[in-house]
């Protein structure tokens, strides 16, 4: 941990890179993932936070419910797929049949060294950045971990400049992007899953080897539409909500452009002019309003 990087009470800085919530993340319990024992069939869920991970998570585990209906188990989705750097004590250690599943919103460099020496597979979800900034906007309300954005300006220059627990959107979606041909990686954009799910779950069990009907593959995707997931209590994550470390609920809108109705214009143009000086050369382009 770089202590002297301490730039707001509740975060710290890891190696001089990303911030992360003190609360209940300790800095050697992070490092200590490097070593954590990974299988090839393990399939980790990896994001930026408010990029689509949820959602990913409901499709992922109902495809694999229906690649080994003889392995589904009961619980939340939060249960099911957990967080590799938010309960070290089980995540992708959980004793289940293959394959595990597990989600993070670590950099790459802090994954588990398996994740590449034993080819895992790794689904990384991006959106476009104006929507994660205000999806995280209206999470960090919600979150006690930490104190509340003092206003959406406020929040918006913490986004911009990497400030906001998890770090930089830029520096991690370049550094994942950078592991294309080192890990087993396949990317997918959440507003591609809003123009075209089934297409998008089709590419999936294709990267996961997972051989669906054409009826389970309807299944999967009729399950994961927002509204659907948003009333089922096994995907919806209420029950975070309860635990009392959430005040609010993570399925808030669940479309693309939402930015427009928070941007000022004056946000917008700095906005765009930061994204052109950091990403001109990134070989993927963003949808920006659908
Ligand atoms: S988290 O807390 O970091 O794991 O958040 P994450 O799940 O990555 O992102 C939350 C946003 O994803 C939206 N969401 C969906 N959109 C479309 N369809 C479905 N099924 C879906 N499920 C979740 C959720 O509403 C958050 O976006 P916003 O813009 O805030 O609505």
């Amino acid at each position: 941990m770089d202590s002297l990087d301490l730039l707001n009470p509740y975060l710290f800085r890891h190696n001089g890179k990303f911030f992360f919530i003190k609360e209940g993340l300790n800095p050697k319990d992070l490092d200590d993932l490097l070593d954590l024992d990974v299988r090839p069939t393990d399939i980790y869920l990896a994001s930026y936070p408010k990029s689509g991970t949820t959602w990913m998570q409901q499709i992922l585990l109902k495809i694999v419910d229906a690649a080994h209906p003889d392995q589904v188990e009961d619980g939340t989705n939060r249960e099911r797929c957990p967080m590799l750097e938010g309960d070290t004590s089980s995540s992708c250690r959980r004793e289940r049949p293959d394959p595990r599943l597990c989600r993070t919103h670590l950099p790459p460099y802090m994954l588990p060294h398996g994740v590449q020496t034993k080819g895992a597979k790794v689904v990384y979800v991006m959106r476009n950045p104006k929507d994660v900034l205000v999806s995280y906007y209206h999470f960090s309300q919600g979150l006690s971990l930490m104190e509340p954005p003092k206003s959406f300006d406020h929040f918006f220059q913490d986004f911009v400049e990497g400030k906001v627990p998890w770090g930089s959107w830029f520096e991690h979606v370049r550094e994942f992007y950078s592991e294309k041909d080192q890990m087993n990686i396949h990317f997918v954009m959440y507003e591609d899953m809003l123009k075209d799910l089934r297409a998008e779950v089709v590419k999936l069990c294709a990267f996961l080897e997972k051989d669906l009907t054409d009826e389970a593959i309807s299944d999967v995707v009729e399950s994961s539409i927002f509204k659907n997931m948003k009333k089922n209590p096994k995907a919806n994550y209420k029950d975070l909500v309860a635990n009392e470390r959430y005040t609010k609920i993570t399925m808030r809108k669940g479309v693309a452009g939402d930015w427009k109705n928070h941007f000022t214009v004056a946000q917008n143009e700095y906005f765009d002019r930061v994204f052109t000086e950091r990403m001109s050369d990134f070989p993927v382009s963003f949808t920006w309003d659908m």
